[in-house]
């Protein structure tokens, strides 16, 4: 048994996501650690909300709500999303924690005494109606080169001219539309991160076996050296972690918090410690303290390729500069975009299936599915209602489904709901054992790897197999001859619909649980396919399940087309 800690990126809290934030991160760390588990291991998977930032305080302004009101209402809709979902996250965490402020500003005490962190004093726009600093894309007015009035602090979009804000023309707040804006000094840290950059470069070397999504997005960075640019790591705003040395004060740095991707992957490490802190754990150190135990730990972390430059250069550089036994990540998986129908999700224009919506037209298993199958690792990946329907039917309905309902009432029709007992094995069943054995390895090699959509192929070939065998042993002709026989090849298909309930958990938990429980069994993963083809003895009760997988409708189809092409609300 190995300990595995698993971690999907942390989504941002403001607003519902999308299906491609699904995809991208959160739901292929489930698939993963739900095998794992499967296959007897000891998991911690988290995840959490990412809680600060601007985006954030302004979500919460749209709203008309307190920040942290806001903040708890999105955390508890996200919780039960990923509920929705069947997302096993062991804690679902938040940022914006007393666990992740204790331990982020305990982070930059630490780094600071390594030397690593410098202050620096910037000119930066300050509106006196809205009482703050604005970023860049805060700052709007007409641009002195073209005349384009839109024009934000840092880049006119109509003529691509590079700005300052005190270049722009009537430039006005986007937050209140003041215009009473004045430039003043302000005092921010800055992690050194560019005195890691070659303890970083040979760390990236070593990840040969890293996905080259991942390694060639932290090396491009690594090479541009703008990724190794030393990075401000403080705020001017009001919500967010305070900048504290420790638990002391920091001289100068009054009123400023860290920067939202300074403590979100800090969030990580305290969603530990929340975790623990909820009684749901004995002990975090031994996760990701090295001095703990944490040696014996595989840590896999899951994200969209966007988010790969923090995770490969910029949190380690963070974990290596407090030199402190902290865990570093052992395998980054990464993932292409997923996009909609022809063109992009859209979270501002609506365009797309958001998560809360897909669950409400059809459950988990098919969106879990379709997702996985499709996921997007080589190459984006797009989202069409053809292809889903399609998809889901065959696979689902046609393949799996029907299968487990064929075989369950034909027993039920001919033997009662009891395991049959007779018979023997012949070449078909010696052939179906094979088959499934190389299968079964291809299988858990995709997984352990974290090959998702090999995975995916070789659990539908498994289900095919299971298919094909029933049609060429077509125990509805043999009872006619031989009955015993048909006992026999009923026997195998009983104990098909086991082992299927069991290989198939980590993709279709729900449907996973039907077949178990229809089986009347739990059940380990198989080491061995003959022994586990008769798990189920002769005699053993079962009961027939609902019906698997219905069909997606042609009109469904076309309603849910026309219904998510654009603008939510
Ligand atoms: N919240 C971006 C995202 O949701 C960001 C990830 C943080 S991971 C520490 O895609
Ligand atoms: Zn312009």
């Amino acid at each position: 048994m190995a300990r595995h800690l698993i971690t999907s990126a942390i989504p941002y809290i403001n607003g519902i996501k999308h299906l491609g934030n699904l995809i991208g991160s959160q739901l292929p760390a489930d698939l993963y650690a739900r095998y794992l588990r499967g296959r007897g291991h000891d998991v911690l998977f988290l995840c959490a909300t990412d809680e600060h930032g601007t985006p954030a305080e302004l979500a919460a302004a749209k709203a008309g709500k307190p920040v942290a009101d806001y903040c708890a209402e999105m955390h508890a809709a996200q919780a039960k999303i990923a509920d929705g979902f069947g997302l096993s996250f062991d804690h679902f965490g938040r940022s914006s924690s007393p666990q992740n402020h204790a331990l982020t500003q305990s982070f930059a005490g630490r780094l600071l005494e390594q030397g690593l962190i410098r202050e620096v004093t910037e000119k930066m726009v300050y509106s006196n109606a809205d009482g703050r600093f604005l970023p860049d894309r805060y700052i709007e007015g007409t641009c002195p080169n073209c005349g384009f009035e839109d024009a934000r602090g840092d880049q006119c979009d109509h003529c691509t001219k590079q700005l300052d804000p005190t270049d722009l023309i009537d430039a006005h707040s986007t937050i209140s539309g003041s215009k009473d804006l004045e430039v003043r000094e302000t005092k921010h840290l800055y992690l050194r991160q560019s005195e890691l950059k070659d303890k970083l470069a040979d760390w990236i070397d070593s990840k040969t076996d890293w996905p080259i999504l991942t390694t060639s997005i932290a090396k491009k960075w690594l090479t541009d050296g703008d990724g190794l640019q030393d990075r401000g790591i403080t705020r001017d705003l009001d919500w967010g972690v305070p900048v504290k040395n420790g638990e002391n004060d920091w001289p100068g740095m009054e009123g400023k918090v860290f920067y939202v991707w300074f403590d979100a992957p800090i969030e990580y490490i305290a969603c530990a410690q929340e975790w623990v802190d909820a009684g749901k754990g004995a002990d975090w150190q031994s996760w990701w303290r090295t001095d703990a135990g944490a040696n014996d730990v595989r840590y896999t972390q899951f994200m969209g390729k966007d988010n790969v430059p923090f995770h490969t250069l910029s949190f380690p550089a963070t974990i290596m500069g407090m030199d402190q036994d902290w865990k570093l990540v052992d395998y980054i998986k990464s993932f292409n975009y997923l996009n909609y129908d022809g063109g992009q999700f859209s979270t501002s224009r609506g365009r797309g299936v958001f998560q809360d919506q897909a669950l409400e037209l059809l459950p988990a298993d098919y969106w879990r599915w379709w997702l996985l199958s499709h996921a997007p690792e080589s190459s984006d990946a797009e989202f069409t209602w053809e292809a889903f329907q399609t998809d889901a039917n065959k696979d689902l309905a046609d393949v799996l489904g029907n299968f487990v309902s064929r075989i369950t009432k034909f027993c039920r029709s001919k033997f009662d709901e009891t395991v049959p007992d007779g018979g023997t094995y012949g070449p078909l069943e010696t052939t179906l054992i094979d088959t499934l054995s190389t299968r079964l390895q291809a299988y858990e090699t995709h997984m352990d790897n974290v090959e998702v959509r090999k995975a995916a192929a070789e659990l539908r070939a498994i289900w095919v197999a299971g298919n094909e065998y029933l049609q060429e042993a077509a125990p509805w002709s043999t009872i006619k001859e031989d009955p015993a026989q048909a006992a026999c090849q009923v026997r195998i298909g009983l104990n098909l619909i086991r082992l299927y309930g069991i290989l198939s958990a980590p993709f279709i938990p729900e449907a996973a649980k039907t077949m178990l429980t229809a089986m009347n069994t739990s059940g380990n993963w198989p080491d061995d396919i003959a022994e586990s083809l008769a798990a189920l003895p002769a005699g053993h009760a079962f009961s027939v399940p609902e019906n698997l997988f219905r069909k997606i409708t042609d009109e469904e189809r076309e309603d849910w087309a026309e219904r998510f092409a654009g603008t939510r609300d």
